[in-house]
C-alpha cells in the first residue's frame, strides 16, 4: 500500500491532504514510533538521502518533495485534480512552483522570527526583510483570484491544493491575510474541503 512519511504537523500535511483528495487507501507512517529527533531523521534518511520529509513510497518506488508528491498523486489517481490541457497543466506547474521558491522561504523564516525564535533572540531586520518579500506573491494571488475563483480553469485542482497547503504556514508565520480577501476566501473554500478537514484532524 501506498506510504506516507512524516507528522501531520508538517509539510507532509501537503501530501496527506492530497491522498485523501483522491480518495485512495494510504499508511500514514507520522514518525511517532520513534522517540528522538536523530532516530526519526536515520529513519528518514534511509528511505530519502537528504532526509526530509514529506517522502512517498510507491511499491517500489520512493519519492520526495511535496510538491513532486502532489502531482504524481494528481497525474495518477486524481485525474478530476489535473485537467487534460496542456496550458492548464503548465499553469499547475506553475503554481505549485511558486509555491515553493515564492511564498515558501520567506513564510518559514517569518515562522522562525516570529513563533520559534524566543524573545531577545529575534533578528528584526530579517523579520522585517521577509515581511516585505511574502507581499509581492500574496498580492499575485489577490489579484489573480479577483477575477476567479480557482487558480486554473473552472474547478479545484492540484493548483489550489499544492499553494493552498503551503499558505496554511500564514498562521505560524503569524502573518495576516486580511488584506488580500479574494485569497482569503480562496482559502477557506480550499481548507473547507473534507479532505483537508479529514488530513488535517488528529486521529483520536
Ligand atoms: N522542499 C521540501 C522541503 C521539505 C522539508 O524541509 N521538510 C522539513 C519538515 S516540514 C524537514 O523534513 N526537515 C528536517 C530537516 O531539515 O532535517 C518539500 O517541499 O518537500
Amino acid at each position: 500500500m501506498l506510504k506516507i512519511y512524516g507528522p501531520a504537523r508538517s509539510r507532509s500535511s501537503r501530501a496527506l491532504w492530497m491522498a485523501e483528495e483522491c480518495g485512495i487507501p494510504f499508511e500514514h507512517e507520522d514518525l511517532t514510533r520513534y522517540p528522538t529527533m536523530p532516530e526519526k531523521s536515520a529513519a528518514v534518511r534511509e528511505i530519502n538521502p537528504i532526509g526530509k520529509i514529506p517522502v512517498l513510497v510507491d511499491g517500489d518506488f520512493v519519492l520526495s518533495e511535496s510538491m513532486a508528491i502532489n502531482l504524481y498523486l494528481a497525474r495518477k489517481h486524481g485525474r478530476h485534480l489535473w485537467p487534460s490541457g496542456e496550458q492548464d497543466q503548465a499553469k499547475i506547474l506553475q503554481w505549485s512552483f511558486f509555491a515553493v521558491t515564492e511564498l515558501d522561504p520567506p513564510l518559514v523564516e517569518l515562522m522562525v522570527e516570529r513563533t520559534f525564535r524566543k524573545e531577545g533572540e529575534r533578528n528584526a531586520a530579517n523579520e522585517q526583510k521577509h515581511a516585505e518579500s511574502v507581499k509581492r506573491p500574496l498580492g499575485v494571488l489577490e489579484g489573480h483570484l479577483a477575477d476567479q475563483p480557482w487558480l486554473v480553469g473552472p474547478g479545484f485542482t492540484v493548483a489550489d491544493l499544492n499553494v493552498a497547503s503551503v499558505l496554511t504556514m500564514a498562521a505560524g508565520a503569524k502573518q495576516e491575510l486580511t488584506d488580500y480577501p479574494h485569497l482569503l476566501a480562496w482559502l477557506k473554500r480550499c481548507q473547507d474541503r473534507p479532505a483537508y478537514r479529514k488530513a488535517t484532524t488528529p486521529k483520536a
